[in-house]
């Protein structure tokens, strides 16, 4: 009975749902769409058994519209074009942050290894299996909870994949950008965890306060068995077992600093806790004493002179910070090196095999605001301005121009061009990198007031840009604090405090001089400039966000001259709920992204378009006019007498180089003729062989 009551209640909710408006996919776990080749992924919240074998299967050598939408779909078409084409393509995956984009990559990347190596070549599935685990061992270096993903990447990844003349991977390279660290190591908050077995030897009997990684635990979270799992996948990908230690070592060593107090005694800095210098130059294998002098005392060049000089108990506290933040962006990056060491593919000899050709696939952090911005934010913000305006060039900006170029008759879709915030962050002397690192420069104490007034004055006029100063009667903005961008996903309020230092991002040299004199081997190679003396050290390093602007630079040129692949995130509510649907929320992030636009631009298009040669070359032999060659006057009169011949002009334009089709059935109908000729070819061609013709 209770069953029936329950089938009951099930079925009037599903009634109630589904009349609901809007969200009917989503309710019914549909959860991917497409416009044009362009996937539209909803974050379900739940566990979808649409990921499995059988749904690879289908979706395996199939073209896009033959099966419902699928990241697997977009995957193999990636595939699919790399292979037949010999091209590069590269797969490119946006949205807010826990929109689903790290999940999204991590299928794709499975479907990838499931559909290769079908002779199972040892070689190859080892490479599959390395690819597969990297990824475990870097989120769990390089992800994070926040309030608003559990699994939040704090890292932006780009990696390549390698294949060789049989598509079969080969080897990988990773790309990291930019590991936000300050919430994890020196402001870590209450949620950070760090559990394990094993790990006792290394953190010793402390009692962990300030820093982050604490041993708190949440109950969905089994701790211990993802610490195991990443112990093994580091095995699995070769890390020597002193590799491993060192690694533990140096978690420690930054929770260790976490605890680490200062204070002083009349003129003289002291170290409250000096119990804890010893387990530091246990763990980082120097002596004691050169960790206290350095965390104490910096040295400097004055003249020909060089003196130890007294840090005051602020600037010792300033320096173990930092300390703690550059150990672990140094293990973070020595971690993807080793990776990469491992995985790159060796002695690839081009003559023999044919091109390597690669896949990239993106994944970045997200959009994101939260209730404080600082300099973090506002780099992962503009790493997302600038990959909404790759879109919008290649998307909306370059189809458009295309018609143009062509001579097909067009009717110009606007849209929203983030081009100015994009120069409003990155420009040359006037955007916002410009005026920090101005200010960076300075001999003089500039403070992070100082910085915004300059930003004040400069940007007074910017339509995307104000503050306090500038809108007096703004009361969400506090003077001589923050600055507001409005992005194309929306407004941020970023706070200046800390954007000079962060930028700067100094480590004392002694530091570094610590850490490459220690007599452990990897901890040492971690840290090559430690080898400079004090007078040798001259070169001012390049500031964070002039690193960070160069490398989205680069990133964006590596992303545009491969053929991409889009899939674009969207996150269905804020409370990671699997049954809600804000449609609001979801309204806004389908505007910002440029979907409108992308479906007015594909409804008003082409689905596909090729050259008039490669056309003919692909489908000549399913007309008598062409096959096996024509005596038309041109490839366009061509591959125009064909489509006649087949009864799909009213399906087609014509431009001066290229044939434009508008629906995908129309292709599909010319490969299955393709097909059905290449058949009948082979068939005769084998009763030729056999004499029986
Ligand atoms: P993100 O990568 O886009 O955010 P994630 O991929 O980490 O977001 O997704 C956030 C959470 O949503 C995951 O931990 C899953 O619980 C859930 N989720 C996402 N996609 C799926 C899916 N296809 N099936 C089931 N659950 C899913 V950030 O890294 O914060 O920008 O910096
Ligand atoms: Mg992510």
């Amino acid at each position: 009975r209770l069953q029936v009551f329950f089938g009951v209640c099930c079925k009037t909710y599903f009634l109630l749902i589904s009349f609901l408006p809007f969200n009917s996919r989503f309710e019914k776990g549909r959860i991917y769409s497409y416009i044009g080749e362009v996937v539209v992924s909803v974050n379900p919240y739940r566990a979808m058994n649409i990921y499995g074998r059988d749904t690879i299967e289908q979706y395996k050598g199939r073209e896009l519209y033959e099966r419902p939408p699928h990241l697997f779909a977009i995957a193999d078409a990636a595939y699919k074009a790399m292979k037949r084409r010999n091209k590069d393509t590269c797969i490119v995956i946006s949205g807010e942050s826990g929109a689903g984009k790290t999940e999204a990559s991590k299928y794709i990347m499975q479907y990838i290894a499931a559909i290769t190596n079908p002779s199972q070549r040892a070689e190859v599935e080892r490479v599959k299996n390395m690819l597969l685990k990297s990824n475990c061992v870097l989120e769990a270096f390089g992800n994070a909870k926040t309030n608003r993903n559990d699994n939040s990447s704090r890292f932006g990844k780009y990696m390549d994949i390698n294949f060789d003349f049989k598509g079969d991977p080969i080897g990988g390279h990773i790309n990291n950008y930019l590991l936000e660290k300050v919430g994890r190591v020196v402001h870590a908050r209450e949620e950070q965890r760090m559990q394990g077995d094993g790990l006792d030897l290394f953190f010793f009997p402390i009692h962990i306060s300030r820093a982050g990684l604490n041993s708190h635990i949440k109950s969905s979270i089994n701790d211990s068995a993802d610490f195991k799992a990443v112990a093994d996948a580091m095995k699995v990908i070769g890390f020597t077992t002193e590799e491993i230690h060192t690694v533990y070592k140096i978690l420690a060593t930054i929770l260790h600093l976490g605890n680490l107090k200062f204070g002083n005694d009349g003129d003289v800095t002291l170290i409250e806790n000096s119990k804890l210098v010893a387990v530091l130059g246990e763990l980082l294998s120097t002596k004691e004493e050169n960790v206290e002098k350095a965390l104490l005392y910096r040295t400097v060049a004055t003249g020909r002179d060089v003196i130890d000089k007294q840090h005051t108990d602020q600037e010792a506290s300033y320096g173990r910070d930092a300390l703690a933040k550059a150990i672990y962006e140094r293990l973070f990056c020595w971690i993807v090196g080793r990776i990469n060491d491992i995985i790159e593919v060796k002695n690839y000899d081009a003559r023999i095999h044919g091109k390597n050709t690669v896949i990239g696939v993106l994944d970045i952090y997200g959009f994101e605001i939260f209730q404080n911005n600082s300099f973090e934010q506002f780099c992962i913000n503009y790493c997302n301005e600038k990959l909404q305006q790759l879109f919008i060039q290649l998307v909306l900006k370059q189809e458009q121009e295309e018609y143009q170029r062509e001579g097909i008759p067009w009717k110009h879709i606007d849209y929203f061009n983030n081009q100015i915030i994009v120069d409003l962050v990155e420009l040359q002397h006037k955007g916002i990198f410009s005026v920090l690192d101005e200010a960076c420069m300075n001999v003089g104490k500039v403070t992070d007031e100082m910085f915004l007034q300059a930003l004040n004055s400069k940007l007074a006029k910017h339509a995307h840009y104000t503050s306090r100063k500038l809108s007096p009667t703004d009361k969400s903005l506090e003077f001589d604090r923050d600055f507001r961008i409005r992005h194309y996903a929306g407004d941020v309020v970023y706070s200046v405090l800390g954007f000079i230092d962060k930028n700067k991002d100094t480590l004392f040299q002694d530091f570094k001089r610590l850490l490459y004199n220690s007599s452990n081997p990897v901890l040492k190679a971690m840290w090559p400039e430690g080898k400079l003396s004090i007078t040798e050290v001259t070169k001012r390093p390049l500031t964070a966000a002039t690193l960070f602007k160069n490398s989205m630079i680069s990133l964006v040129e590596n992303l545009a001259s491969k053929e991409p692949y889009y899939v674009r995130c969207i996150k269905p509510n804020d409370v990671k709920s699997p049954l809600l649907f804000e449609y609001e929320r979801c309204k806004h992030q389908v505007e910002y992204l440029g979907l409108l636009e992308n479906v007015r631009v594909r409804r008003a298009g082409f689905a596909n378009r090729q050259t008039y040669p490669r056309f003919l070359q692909r489908y000549k032999m399913i007309s008598e006019f062409t096959w096996p060659n024509h005596d038309l006057p041109s490839d366009r009169e061509a591959v125009k007498r064909l489509l006649q011949g087949c009864g799909f002009e009213h399906d087609v334009a014509y431009g001066k180089t290229k044939v434009f089709i508008r629906t995908p059935r129309t292709i599909f109908s010319l490969e299955e003729q393709r097909a059905e000729m290449v058949q009948r070819i082979v068939l005769f061609l084998q009763k030729v062989w056999r004499g029986t013709i």
